[in-house]
C-alpha cells in the first residue's frame, strides 16, 4: 500500500515575474523552487501553505488570495510514500520577500527560469501554470534525477481540479 503525505508548494507572481527560492537545506537543497513544506496536524492545506510561505520568505498573504492552481504527486521506484503536492499562487500578499534560513529569494521573468537548477518534473508542468491553465501531474522518479514516467491533465476549471482536491475544504 502507498502512504500518502501532503505538502504545500506557493509560488507569488509580480508583473510576469515569479518569485522562487534557492533552498539551503534539506529535501531538494540548492534547488530553485516555489515555497511550501509539510502539513502539520490540526492544520488545513491552506493554513500550512501560508504558514510555509511566510517562515520561508517572510511575506503574509491571505486565504482568499491563494489560487489552488494545481497538483503534484511523485512516487520513486522503491519507495512506498506518494508525495502529494498542492500548488497555489498568489498575485496579492504582503511584504518584501527577505532571505531565511531556508531559502534565498528571487525574482524571474518567465523566460529566465533556472530549469537546469531545479526539479526536473517542473519544465513539463511550469508552462501550464505560467499559461494559466490547471493541472494534476504525476511522476514517477528512479533516484531524484530521472523520471521513468509521468502524466499530465490539463483542466479548464477550478471545478474540475477540485474533484481530484476532494480534501482540500475539508482538511
Ligand atoms: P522540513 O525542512 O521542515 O523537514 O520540511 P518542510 O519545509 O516541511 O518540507 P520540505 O521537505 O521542504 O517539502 C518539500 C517541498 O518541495 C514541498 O513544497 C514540495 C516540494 N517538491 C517536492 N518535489 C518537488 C518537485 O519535483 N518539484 C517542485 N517544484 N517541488 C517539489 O517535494
Amino acid at each position: 500500500m502507498l502512504r500518502k503525505k501532503l505538502y504545500t508548494l506557493v509560488f507569488l507572481f509580480e508583473e510576469n515575474n515569479v518569485l522562487l527560492g534557492l533552498k539551503k537545506r534539506g529535501f531538494g537543497y540548492n534547488k530553485w523552487n516555489g515555497f511550501g513544506g509539510k502539513i502539520e496536524q490540526n492544520e488545513s492545506i491552506v493554513e500550512a501553505a501560508v504558514r510555509e510561505l511566510k517562515e520561508e520568505c517572510c511575506v503574509a498573504v491571505k486565504h482568499e488570495n491563494l489560487k489552488n492552481v494545481g497538483r503534484l504527486e511523485f512516487t520513486f521506484e522503491g519507495e512506498p510514500i506518494v508525495m502529494d503536492v498542492r500548488v497555489f499562487s498568489a498575485k496579492v500578499f504582503q511584504g518584501t520577500p527577505r532571505e531565511t534560513e531556508e531559502m534565498t529569494p528571487k525574482w524571474y521573468k518567465y523566460d529566465d527560469i533556472p530549469f537546469d537548477n531545479m526539479w526536473p518534473d517542473d519544465k513539463i508542468w511550469f508552462p501550464y501554470m505560467l499559461s494559466g491553465n490547471l493541472f494534476y501531474g504525476k511522476f514517477n522518479y528512479r533516484g531524484f534525477d530521472t523520471i521513468i514516467s509521468y502524466d499530465i491533465k490539463k483542466f479548464d476549471s477550478v471545478h474540475e481540479l477540485n474533484k481530484y482536491n476532494e480534501d482540500l475544504n475539508t482538511n
